[in-house]
């Protein structure tokens, strides 16, 4: 049920994606911009930002704006992270990464032009939307992409290989990594429903408790998982000596981690009543998954 309804939605922003790259000029980046931005995914993002919409009785039409530019950025990442100088992999979404497919060079420069694109969806003019509100829209997620967030996290991530890292360190680097742009996408929300910045703020910590609820539960997937499953290889995080929860505290008490932050996150969404049921449908979907 929730499966299809994520799938339903996923199309509606491809499709919007697509109609969107459709009118921008042809370049050589443009194939592989769209078979990293396209090539799949569960588009939790969006529908975490869709269900947000429903809570402040948002428009679907402006919602659909601030996805696109969250999966710019997350694809954009992934793109990134597949490269042999971060985390080399082969391997996304049950396809051949994309420089695999497309070559370094061509792989680099579509992520950048991604990264780029969730600026340009921001300042839409047919983005109906004050322009005070987008300034502080785009202020926010480039806050969430640069050193501050994901890139300093992926950073963290690297640095940290092999080497001992305490609980809190491997929190932070996980909370900036990915739980940054899941803030985002409660935010962003917040923003367009011109919310004030204390219930901004209270957006942007669950948002980023939830981002860090899916990338431990991310790590058990390659712990437990199958390419067949996941669309990509498994098991990688011991070779690699990363740095999780898992490497330092083992499955069982990761996992008793993973149900206390599950269990504030629900007391947290539960406040909104009927209104947060999809949302929370999610956190179990993201608890729950094997892909
Ligand atoms: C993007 C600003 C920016 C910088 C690049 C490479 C890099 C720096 C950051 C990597 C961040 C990263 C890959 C974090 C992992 C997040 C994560 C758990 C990804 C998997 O997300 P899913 O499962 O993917 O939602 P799908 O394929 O379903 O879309």
């Amino acid at each position: 049920m929730l499966n299809k309804k994520l799938i339903k939605n996923g199309k509606l922003i491809d499709i919007f994606l697509k109609n969107y790259l459709r009118k921008q000029k042809k370049t050589n980046l443009l194939t592989p911009m769209m078979y990293g931005l396209l090539s799949g995914g569960k588009k939790i993002r969006s529908n975490l930002i869709l269900d947000m919409g429903k809570i402040f009785n948002l428009k679907r039409s402006k919602l659909f704006y601030l996805c696109a530019a969250v999966e710019c950025i997350h694809s954009y990442s992934l793109i990134h992270d597949d490269l042999p100088c971060m985390d080399d992999d082969r391997f996304r979404r049950g396809k051949l990464s994309t420089h695999v497919k497309f070559g370094e060079a061509p792989a680099i420069l579509a992520g950048n032009s991604l990264l780029t694109l969730a600026f340009e969806f921001l300042s839409d003019e047919k983005f109906k939307l004050h322009d005070r509100l987008k300034i502080k829209l785009i202020k926010s997620l480039a806050i969430c992409s640069g050193h501050t967030g994901i890139a300093g996290g992926q950073d963290l991530d690297l640095k940290f290989e092999n080497k001992k890292r305490n609980l809190n360190q491997i929190i932070d680097m996980q909370r900036k990594k990915t739980g940054k742009l899941f803030s985002f996408c409660f935010s962003s929300v917040g923003i367009v429903a011109k919310k004030n910045n204390s219930e901004i703020l209270k957006l942007e910590k669950i948002g980023e408790d939830i981002g860090l609820l899916f990338q431990i539960t991310d790590d058990f997937l390659d712990f437990t998982s199958t390419k067949k499953n996941t669309g990509k290889l498994t098991n990688k995080d011991i070779k690699k000596g990363k740095k999780t929860l898992i490497s330092l505290l083992g499955y069982k008490r990761s996992l008793k981690f993973v149900n206390s932050l599950e269990k504030k996150i629900l007391s947290k969404l539960k406040k909104h009543g009927r209104n947060a049921i999809d949302l929370i449908n999610i956190i179990n979907f993201i608890t729950k998954r094997n892909y």
